[in-house]
């Protein structure tokens, strides 16, 4: 791991074993295969199981509910060498441990816990998030069309959502959906549900070996014990995304290592008016500015793990991170891109697909922007998001 600061030092031995044997499976069974699986637009689904055996679902749930109540490091570890390798092996991940097995564990019946944890920790069951809707995610409140009708023993749900990653190959659907009362709510919804489908979004040109796709629920019946009884409220998805962004920000900086070894190595070798590219001070600039965000970036982050495991926290504090390390790991692959020349055009390195991929990352789970504006507001107290969200819902009503 490119560690210029021995932040790994301040790791235990423990954490350090789970990211040697991370990067040794993921060398083997991913790095060779990853470009031809992006380019063919695959997510490679025979390693999902493999993935549970390597404890990369759901690592921080106790063990009796699939977990090995691992540390926050070990979790931003495990993000970090599979974003290494790809930001969609990481997106699985993430979904499946942050966005479906954190809701069911913090918000959950003990029935639904033990009905599903097990089985997403071993991989046998795959699970996706469904907040976002088509008319923009920035704003999910204001946003949300998708209700939830109550009608007897059941409630019924109706609306689409957009941009879900694994949503065809998920066995459930955490779906959000305001209730009568124009509550926000948590649902789990069997994807073969009657009324229930999925659609792949096509024509990616960005976390291609991921799977996403657009749900449609039409009238869908699920029984009221499939509500998640311990939240409602916005809070409750909002405090899935902060799992989600926090692994992101580790995640990042291993697109990041990847792409400035890649530049490193390639401006060593390439010799252009009688000397390696690497010894002139323009490339030197592009090296130097990824190695120290990365450096500041892991800092970031590892005293985030810190915080987490002390419960101390605080949303904005992971703003700041996933918005920093992921502008960082972008603005790194592109300059890698560029000093790959021509050669960075092409699949056969790495830094495109990471550049194109961070694309996303920058995107999804709140945009660069959004998180200026939450630490803005966190900073100043003055809102600068709008007020839309809440008025808009209310006129729903
Ligand atoms: P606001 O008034 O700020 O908050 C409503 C309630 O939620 C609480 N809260 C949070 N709780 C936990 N974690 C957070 N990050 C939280 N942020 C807010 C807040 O305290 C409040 O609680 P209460 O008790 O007072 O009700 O709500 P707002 O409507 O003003 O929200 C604005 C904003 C910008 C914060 C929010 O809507 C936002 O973050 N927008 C971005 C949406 C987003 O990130 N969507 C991601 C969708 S999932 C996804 O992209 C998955 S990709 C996964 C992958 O493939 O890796
Ligand atoms: P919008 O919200 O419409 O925003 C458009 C632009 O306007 C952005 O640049 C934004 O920064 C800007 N903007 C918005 N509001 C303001 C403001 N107040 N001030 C200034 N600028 C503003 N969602 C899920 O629920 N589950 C998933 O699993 C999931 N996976 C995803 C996978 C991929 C590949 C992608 C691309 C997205 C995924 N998303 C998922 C959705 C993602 O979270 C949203 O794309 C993201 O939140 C932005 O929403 P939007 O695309 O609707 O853009």
């Amino acid at each position: 791991m490119f560690d210029f600061y021995q932040v790994t030092d301040l790791l235990t031995p423990e954490e350090r074993e789970i990211q040697k044997a991370a990067r040794k499976f993921l060398e083997a069974e991913c790095l060779p295969y990853i470009a031809e699986w992006w380019e063919k637009a695959e997510f490679p689904t025979h390693l999902i199981k493999k993935f549970g055996e390597m404890g990369f679902l759901g690592p921080s749930l106790p063990p009796e509910y699939g977990g090995q109540g691992a540390s926050a490091a070990t979790y931003g570890l495990i993000s970090y060498e599979l974003e290494r390798i790809d930001s969609g092996l990481r997106s699985f991940c993430s979904v499946q441990s942050s966005l479906v097995m954190y809701p069911i564990w913090a918000y959950g019946s003990e029935e639904q816990k033990r009905a599903y944890l097990p089985r997403l920790a071993s991989g046998e069951l795959v699970g996706c998030f469904g907040l976002t809707e088509p008319d923009g995610g920035s704003d999910p409140d204001g946003n949300m069309k998708t209700r939830a009708r109550k009608d007897g023993g059941d409630y019924v749900l109706s609306g689409t959502k957009m941009w879900i990653t694994n949503g065809n190959l998920a066995h459930l659907a955490v779906v959000w959906a305001k209730d009568e009362e124009g509550e926000v709510r948590g649902f789990i919804v069997p994807t073969d549900s009657k009324g229930f489908r999925a659609n792949k979004i096509q024509h990616k040109a960005s976390l291609r070996a991921s799977v996403t796709s657009e749900l449609v629920l039409e009238e869908v019946r699920v029984p009221a014990s499939a509500m998640l009884p311990g939240v409602k409220g916005l809070k409750g998805p909002l405090s899935c995304l902060t799992q989600a962004r926090y692994g992101i920000a580790w995640g990042a900086l291993g697109a990041l290592e990847a792409v400035y070894t890649e530049a490193l190595e390639f401006a060593q070798s390439r010799t252009t008016f009688g000397a390696p590219i690497a010894s002139r001070q323009l490339v030197q600039e592009k090296l130097v500015r990824m190695a120290a965000n990365h450096t500041k970036g892991l800092l970031l982050a590892w005293r985030l793990a810190q915080l987490k495991d002390a419960g101390k926290l605080k949303p904005a504090q992971v703003s700041l991170a996933k918005r920093d390390n992921v502008r960082a790991a972008l603005n790194g692959a592109r300059a890698a891109r560029e000093i790959l020349g021509g050669s960075g055009i092409t699949l056969e390195y790495h830094s495109i697909r990471h550049m194109l991929n961070l694309e996303t990352v920058d995107t999804y789970e709140g945009t660069h922007d959004i998180h200026t504006l939450i630490l803005g507001r966190e900073f100043t107290g003055h809102n600068a998001l709008g007020e839309s969200a809440k008025k808009a819902a209310l006129s729903l009503r």
